[in-house]
């Protein structure tokens, strides 16, 4: 059946200015907004306004999935060389008493727990120290894929790859061939922070630049691999250093087509240097994601890391251009939880998922790291469900 969309309305109401309902008609027609756009829509559009375009979009490009997978996160250590504002995770080297520093044998160890476990993805984050190098990097994600070929390793930052390939004095290309020979398979989207300079350089000062995480993204892509992108956003930037982050990611996605997702990361303000930095509302959450995928129009998915925004924003974010929610996380992943983040022990079974999924009126996919279906579970029966409550929402197909 054909449906019929809110946006109709939107385009043809009188009570909108003129920009909002032609901004509205080039949504229904699928063509692009500028960044003049993009900055009155966040500067603008009220919530309603916002979720209907993004709505619109994120169906026309996914219908009513969301995606999940099941992954589970390995953090080498929570040292690090450098040390970004936002950050309430790393010691530095100075403090490094207090911090972890995993040896290759335990990391194998972290791996080999997940052995009887239908886990798809492993997801490396962490700090940035000097023993972990070009050398310990092949070794390790080579015996990974020795133990377990099917494992996706989705591996380090830009942050990661710029310090260990300057190092080791190898070129970007030489040292991402090398790390794709030895078995990483995907990038993640981390280190990318907010690209503007000023902003970049008071929060993050010291490690990659702008100009040098794009640069290795799109090297990665030419190889003919795949990464993710996201935004911290929330802290001292304004919209118009938002705006400028999107549109780099749009220029360069025009260019390669190899990101496949875009998270947004919303600053988080306990136990770091900016917790004086007031966090910001539910309601920019959700304008937030609306406005990323409204602009994005050339990435397939919009991603809501639910660690970081607990499972109700994640869950509400689906009506707001959302169409992916990561994975079950079955793991201890400080990073997030150290800084406030809404989950202290972030792991969801799958039915949690599911079930977070099916009643924000959503099919639940589960993917693989690279958006292969392997399973539709919009029908699955848990026997564990709540036997005393039956709160059944129709699914639309
Ligand atoms: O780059 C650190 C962020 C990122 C804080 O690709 C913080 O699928 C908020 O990129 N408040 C790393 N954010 C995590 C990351 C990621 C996460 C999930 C999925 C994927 C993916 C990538 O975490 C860092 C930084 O922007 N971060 N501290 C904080 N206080
Ligand atoms: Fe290190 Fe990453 Fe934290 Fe910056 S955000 S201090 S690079 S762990």
């Amino acid at each position: 059946m054909e449906r019929t969309y809110a946006i109709e309305s939107l385009v043809k109401d009188t009570s909108l200015s003129p920009q909002e309902r032609d901004i509205a008609a080039r949504v229904r027609d699928g063509a692009r907004i500028t960044t003049d756009d993009a900055l009155f829509l966040y500067a603008h559009g009220s919530l309603s306004y916002l979720g209907v375009l993004a709505n619109y979009i994120r169906e026309q490009k996914n219908g009513n999935n969301t995606y999940f997978n099941r992954n589970f996160h390995v953090e080498p250590t929570n040292v690090c060389v450098y040390s970004c504002a936002f950050c309430s995770y790393s010691r530095l080297i100075k403090q490094r008493a207090d911090g972890w520093e995993l040896t290759m044998d335990q990391i194998m160890d972290i791996i080999k727990k997940y052995d009887d476990q239908p886990v798809t993805e492993v997801h490396f984050t962490g700090g940035v120290l000097p023993q972990y190098d070009v050398g310990f990097y092949e070794e390790l994600f080579r015996r990974i894929k020795a133990h377990r070929p099917e494992l996706h390793i989705k591996a380090l930052t830009p942050v990661e790859y710029h310090y260990i390939f300057k190092k080791a004095k190898l070129s970007y290309r030489e040292g991402l061939e090398r790390m794709r020979a030895a078995g990483v398979d995907s990038m993640p989207g981390g280190g990318a922070e907010i690209f503007d300079k000023d902003i970049r350089d008071k929060i993050a000062g010291g490690k990659c630049s702008t100009e040098q995480w794009l640069e290795i993204h799109e090297i990665w892509h030419e190889l003919g691999m795949r990464s993710n992108a996201t935004m911290l956003y929330g802290h001292i930037e304004n919209y118009a250093h938002r705006v400028d982050h999107l549109d780099r990611l749009r220029r360069l996605q025009d260019k390669t087509g190899g990101f496949m997702t875009f998270i947004p990361l919303k600053f988080r303000n306990k136990n770091n240097q900016m917790s004086h930095v007031p966090e910001v509302s539910l309601i920019e959450d959700l304008r937030n994601y609306a406005v990323s995928r409204i602009f994005l129009d050339n990435f397939d998915h919009i991603k809501a890391y639910w660690p970081m925004i607990g499972r109700d924003v994640a869950q509400m974010s689906m009506a707001f251009g959302v169409d992916d929610i990561d994975g079950t996380i079955d793991d201890t992943t400080k990073i997030y939880s150290m800084a406030g983040a809404e989950e202290q022990n972030p792991a969801m079974t799958t039915r949690e998922i599911v079930n977070l999924i099916r009643l924000g009126g959503r099919r639940p996919i589960e993917r693989d790291t690279l958006y292969h279906v392997i399973k539709d579970y919009t029908d699955e029966v848990f026997p564990e469900d709540n036997q005393y409550r039956n709160y059944e929402i129709k699914i639309k197909p």
